[in-house]
């Protein structure tokens, strides 16, 4: 459908995925190819230096490696891995017609 993992950039963005109200969900953020470089798989944007709203202690990188990031309760992101099963929440284009 034209879709990807959505890339938050600002608190509202971030404000409104939380509104959702989906639970602890996938978003397009990843440090897969390089560990603790965490990219935006749509533009491939790096997330240093841009908005970013990590829990407190994330991401951690924990047990044996996360390398996905899903957004929790306020919004807060962590890393989990990625073949944790979780909601995830896409954006696409607007189109005009
Ligand atoms: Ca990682
Ligand atoms: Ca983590």
């Amino acid at each position: 459908m034209g879709g990807h993992l959505v890339e938050i950039t600002s608190q509202s963005e971030d404000d409104f995925v939380r509104s959702l109200g989906t639970g602890p969900s996938h978003i397009g953020l990843n440090d897969i190819d390089n560990e603790g470089v965490h990219v935006w798989i749509s533009s491939g944007n790096l997330a240093f230096g841009t908005f970013t709203n990590w829990k407190v202690g994330e991401p951690s990188n924990g047990g044996s490696g996360e390398d996905c990031v899903e957004i929790r309760a306020q919004g807060r992101w962590n890393d989990v891995p990625c073949s944790l099963t979780r909601l995830y929440v896409c954006e696409r284009p607007i189109i005009f017609v």
